[in-house]
């Protein structure tokens, strides 16, 4: 389903690095697989089995889209130990509700997403308004690799190579004034190319939003690529928001719009369900949803023989680099 080929018509190659990680994660997978002591024939045979697949799904990248590499983030707290996900299954479990509510839906559909040319509207409480093009935007900063856990709300996680710098980097370039408090991510919302603008299932644009502090914490990423290229368009291309501390349906995808604003933006889940989706929407095991536990969670990829669920952890394992963005606030008022 990975056709599309980069702006130019170039196929690129793959990055090296991707390589050697891939090989990094066969090690660790089955040094895992020694150090949990059940032997036999089975097993060992399973774990070849699986040590093959994981090879030949890690170096076979699509490498259809344009490579683009980021240094290895210093940002605390930005490179996770975790197996990363397959490309596989972090290209075609989506959701992006503009190509349809199945978790397949946006890689086949999202094809007609037109990224090229692109540009986001700043506006707002800020000093330096205006669209910027989306070469504007890759230029600004220098591109950092980020392995991010991902959890979405529905109970499933994945781990991921984002490419991007912290959103903080654009903001101290356009300067909020003092009366900025918010910041609202607009998405687009194109009827003619997203199947799904104008079903009921949302009301459109898909729109999020974070406190100043949130979106100048450094985790913060505005994300151009995923597994050293370019974003495939289900993945929110050419640009989105990755916020690793809460639920995944905070990292808006394909942003067309950046507001500052003095009040709390109205956001898109939060307007279809006030109940379930809270502004915030920290990652909290302790916080049930109303309809589901948040204690646990599946990473995809995991269910095979042995897979257990995982627990959950308190902003999805980031506390120690946002807990303090919370201080005295009621995690369970404020959700
Ligand atoms: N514009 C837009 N952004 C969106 C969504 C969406 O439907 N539309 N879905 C959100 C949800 S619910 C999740 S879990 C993540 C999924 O991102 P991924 O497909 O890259 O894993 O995107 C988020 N961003
Ligand atoms: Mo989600």
């Amino acid at each position: 389903m990975l056709i599309k080929t980069d702006q130019q018509g170039f196929n690129h190659p793959v990055p090296s690095e991707i390589t050697s990680q891939g090989v990094y994660e066969n090690r660790r997978s089955l040094m895992k697989l020694m150090a949990s002591g059940v032997a036999g024939a089975a097993l060992a045979s399973w774990a070849s089995r699986e040590a093959h697949a994981q090879a030949i799904s890690s170096t076979a990248r699509p490498g259809k889209l344009a490579a683009l590499p980021g240094v290895k983030s210093p940002v605390a707290g930005a490179l996770t130990m975790d197996k990363v996900t397959d490309y596989k299954d972090a290209s075609t479990y989506n959701n992006f509700y503009e190509f349809g509510t199945d978790k397949t839906d946006p890689a086949q559909n999202a094809h007609t997403l037109k990224t090229s040319p692109w540009s986001v509207e700043i506006e707002g409480l800020v000093k330096k308004p205006g669209k910027y093009t989306l070469e504007d935007l890759l230029k600004l900063s220098a591109q950092e690799e980020r392995i991010y856990r991902m959890r979405c709300v529905e109970g499933w996680s994945m781990v991921i190579p984002w490419v991007g710098y912290s959103l903080s980097e654009l903001i101290k370039k356009v300067e909020p004034t003092s009366a900025a408090k918010y910041v609202e991510f607009v998405t687009l919302a194109d009827p003619k190319t997203m199947p799904f603008v104008g079903s009921r299932v949302l009301d459109w644009p898909y729109v999020e939003g974070l406190r100043m502090d949130e979106a100048m914490n450094p985790l913060t990423l505005l994300t151009f690529g995923m597994y050293g290229e370019v974003l495939p368009n289900q993945n929110g291309a050419p640009v989105r928001l990755v916020v690793p501390w809460k639920y995944g349906f905070k990292n808006a995808k394909s942003l067309v719009k950046i507001r500052f604003t003095d009040k709390q933006p109205a956001t898109a889940w939060n307007k279809a369900a006030a109940s379930e989706y809270g502004f915030y929407s920290n990652v909290n095991p302790n916080v049930d949803h109303p309809r589901w536990s948040q204690a646990t969670e599946r990473r995809i990829g995991e269910d095979g023989l042995f897979a257990k669920k995982r627990k959950t952890l308190m902003f999805n394992g980031y506390e120690a680099q946002v807990g303090q963005l919370y201080t005295g606030m009621d995690l369970k008022k404020f959700i």
